[in-house]
């Protein structure tokens, strides 16, 4: 469907934010993903901002119009900071912290969905012919069915950033049954790997009964017919391989290279959440120096951690606990006239000094607890692969990106700390050619299924989820 349709994307935010240089396309997993595809289709994308009033219609290098979503406060903390990221992120992520269910949130949650969906109703009158309606993530559970009763025949798709957890969990939720209907209007539901697609499968026939799954195809008892599809999310390949030799990237990698010269380097680049398993990996990291008094100088650990939901306790804990970890380690590790054993940047880098990053590390730890898909390791292997590296991938198993890797990253168990630092260990005397035929093999597996074949392969589902009979 990247026929001649307009798309319309629905997302929690706008791809933009407002810098000193005024509003300019904005970074982040969602965002990365999904730009080239509006540059070259085109459309509109709806999003709320705090700012909604002053936000732009067009900015440079997005290819599509802006429209904002105007929420109250009150509105925000319930639906944003509360519902999505304090009782829906922590439950789809295997309850690595405790969701909070609160029924204020619950309803602010609504509100907010109707606002997005009321914003919709507006842009596809000014849009001409019949647009795709493609609605992202778990902020929006809801309104795949409020846009159904807006647009009866409007092809409408759904895909899920995050993990889809088993109907045990996904009974927790007093509103589980208004959460699947509301799902249950689009004509294509995405989870990035089948793992998810069949938790939700299950789950929908868990909580009505009459529901029949025929392969990809489940039938409503209405006889309506709604896809679940596993599409895994990728990234830019040619985009990240440019960029792992541009300019920019071999200044800040000579720099690099000159500032960590003589010693390994391991790195960890991830949002500051708790997911992400940056407290595992730092206790990993201090076993290791603890049992190697000799590696105290010889490799240096990077975790850029970016800030994150701030304004959320748990996220604020998670911080002061990952700074507390860090100085404990420089602490007991550092020697006199020497560096710290552990780098730790919390904030958000240059895309080129990431890329430089990712080609100076020896071992990339990708050790989240759990994770929807993990882009942060495809990028890795593209950038390595382009400037013909030979690093290592130290990948947990849960996350969906290893499904695709298969054996050529190191697989980890990111929950066993100890297990970890002997892993981290192993890495240190791979073989040189063995380490860059990995690269290469998880490079292609990465180019073989890029962010372009995800979107087609996406609107292609909804395409044909929206043929009815
Ligand atoms: C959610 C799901 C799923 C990171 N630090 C910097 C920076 N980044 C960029 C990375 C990457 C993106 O942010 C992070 O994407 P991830 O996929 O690793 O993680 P989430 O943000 O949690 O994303 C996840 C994703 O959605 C897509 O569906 O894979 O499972 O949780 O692109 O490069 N970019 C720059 N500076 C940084 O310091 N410029």
């Amino acid at each position: 469907m990247s026929d001649d349709r307009p798309l319309i994307v629905v997302a929690n935010r706008l791809p933009v934010s407002r810098g000193p240089a005024g509003w300019q396309a904005s970074a982040g997993g969602l965002v990365t993903a999904l730009r080239p595809v509006m540059s070259e289709v085109g459309g509109a994308w709806i999003g709320w901002d705090d700012d909604a009033d002053e936000v732009p219609r067009r900015v440079d290098g997005l290819g599509c119009d802006l429209h904002a979503v105007k929420l109250t406060p009150t509105q925000v903390q319930g639906y944003y900071h509360g519902f999505s990221n304090r009782t829906l992120w922590p439950l789809f992520h295997d309850l690595i912290e405790q969701p909070v269910i609160d029924r204020g949130w619950w309803t602010s949650y609504q509100e907010a969905n109707r606002a997005f969906a009321e914003a919709v109703a507006a842009v596809i009158k000014q849009v001409p012919g019949q647009p795709v309606l493609w609605v992202q993530d778990y902020h929006l559970l809801l309104l795949p069915q409020m846009l159904r009763e807006l647009a009866p025949d409007a092809p409408i798709g759904f895909f899920l950033h995050i993990p889809f957890p088993p109907p045990e969990l996904v009974a927790r939720l007093p509103w589980r049954d208004h959460l699947m209907s509301g799902l249950l209007g689009a004509d294509s539901v995405g989870f990035h790997t089948s793992r998810f697609r069949d938790n939700f499968v299950r789950s929908v026939q868990r909580v009505f009964n009459g529901v029949t799954a025929l392969g990809d195809v489940l039938v409503l008892p209405s006889g309506r017919q709604v896809r679940a599809v596993a599409h895994p999310i990728s990234i830019d390949v040619d985009e990240f391989s440019a960029l792992a030799t541009s300019e920019g990237t071999e200044r800040e990698l000579a720099a690099l290279r000159e500032q960590f010269a003589g010693r390994k380097v391991f790195l960890g680049v991830d949002r500051l959440d708790y997911t992400k398993g940056i407290r595992h990996r730092l206790q990993s990291i201090e076993l290791l120096l603890e049992r190697n008094a000799d590696l105290r100088r010889e490799v240096a650990f990077v975790q850029v951690a970016v800030p994150s939901r701030d304004d959320v306790k748990e996220y604020r804990e998670l911080r002061t606990e990952v700074e507390t970890e860090v100085g404990r380690i420089n602490g007991r590790f550092t020697e006199p006239g020497h560096d710290v054993p552990v780098h730790y940047l919390y904030r958000a880098i240059s895309r080129e000094k990431l890329a430089a990053y990712y080609r100076l590390a020896d071992v990339m730890c990708v050790t989240p607890l759990k994770d929807g898909m993990n882009l942060v390791a495809k990028e890795f292997v593209t950038v390595q692969a382009a400037a013909d590296e030979a690093g290592v991938l130290l990948l947990s198993e849960f996350c969906g990106t290893s499904v695709e890797f298969g054996d050529d990253a190191v697989r980890c168990n990111p929950f066993d700390v100890e297990g970890l630092s002997y892993l981290m260990e192993s890495t240190l005397t791979l073989d040189e050619d063995d380490r860059r035929a990995r690269i290469r093999r998880l490079a292609e597996v990465v180019r073989e299924a890029d962010v372009y074949r995800w979107v087609s392969d996406e609107l292609d589902a909804i395409r044909r989820g929206a043929e009815r009979p």
